[in-house]
């Protein structure tokens, strides 16, 4: 990835105070039993805020990206919630649909997570959202990236993407995937424990026996032997790759034009 993308990419992350990197272990959250449905755009800075709450609640969604001038999902946000406004998310656990922000936060803290917690409120919710729009403001130069479609080929079933919402190295991942319009099973990857902090090279080096807890890890390191992030499955072609560049490329190869 070129410098300036990551530079740009870490900005991003360190306007929103690295929010959407842990994990809340001190309580259960409880994993809704069919995947909870976002209809996102990864530059909204309304929705970064939700996503960054599904990363720390370790709760993995199914994405349905709806950036402007998209066709693929945006009527199907329509006729449930009846007006054109994200994030929006569908729970079909409950038959439930939820318009903003705030009360998406209030409505996965009340349904999924066993203990008190709520959205930002007053002038912290004002701090918050200055510091969503300044990370988008990062991804800006050029071009807002993540905002916008681009034409693209349908996959017949969603790919599945390992990522928390703090990663530089995602981060343009799903940027790409937003403008592509690919939906997306998004599984959270938070860290869970101080030993998962820092690039991948020194934690397997320093903490190597630091046993596993968050379920995504887990798995992933059963998968692969690694836990690195992004991490793509493609399930209409059977691809699975690490590294964002080679991803991207992949992406675009796959099903950017038209
Ligand atoms: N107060 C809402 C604001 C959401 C909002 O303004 N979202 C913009 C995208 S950043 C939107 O839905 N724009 C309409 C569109 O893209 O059609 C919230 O917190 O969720």
């Amino acid at each position: 990835m070129a410098m300036f993308e990551l530079l740009s990419s870490v900005m991003a992350s360190s306007a929103r105070g690295w929010r959407g990197t842990a994990a809340f272990t001190g309580h259960k959250t409880r994993q809704p039993e069919q995947m909870l449905i976002l209809y996102d755009i990864e530059a909204c800075p309304y929705c970064r805020l939700v996503r960054e709450v599904l990363c720390e609640l370790d709760i993995d969604v199914l994405i349905y990206p709806c950036p402007v001038g998209g066709m693929r999902f945006r009527p199907d946000a329509l006729d449930i919630s009846g007006v054109s406004q994200f994030p929006l998310l569908f729970d079909p656990n409950t038959g439930e649909h939820v318009l903003e922000s705030a009360d998406i936060i209030d409505y996965l803290y009340k349904h999924y997570r066993s203990a008190n917690g709520h959205s930002a409120r007053g002038l912290r919710a004002k701090i918050a959202l200055a510091g969503s729009m300044a990370a988008t403001a990062a991804r800006s130069v050029g071009r807002i990236r993540g905002m916008n479609a681009a034409p693209s080929i349908a996959p017949e079933k969603p790919l599945e993407l390992y990522s928390f919402e703090s990663s530089p190295y995602s981060r343009p991942v799903r940027e790409l995937l937003t403008e592509l319009e690919l939906p997306y099973r998004l599984r959270n990857f938070a860290k869970s424990r101080w030993q998962e902090m820092g690039p991948p090279q020194v934690r397997s080096r320093w903490f190597s026996d630091a046993p596993i807890t968050s379920p995504n890890r887990l798995r992933l390191r059963e998968l692969t032997g690694r836990s690195q992030v992004p991490y793509l499955i493609d399930p209409n072609t059977d691809v699975a790759m690490f590294e964002s560049a080679e991803i991207m490329t992949y992406l675009r190869n796959s099903y950017g034009g038209e």
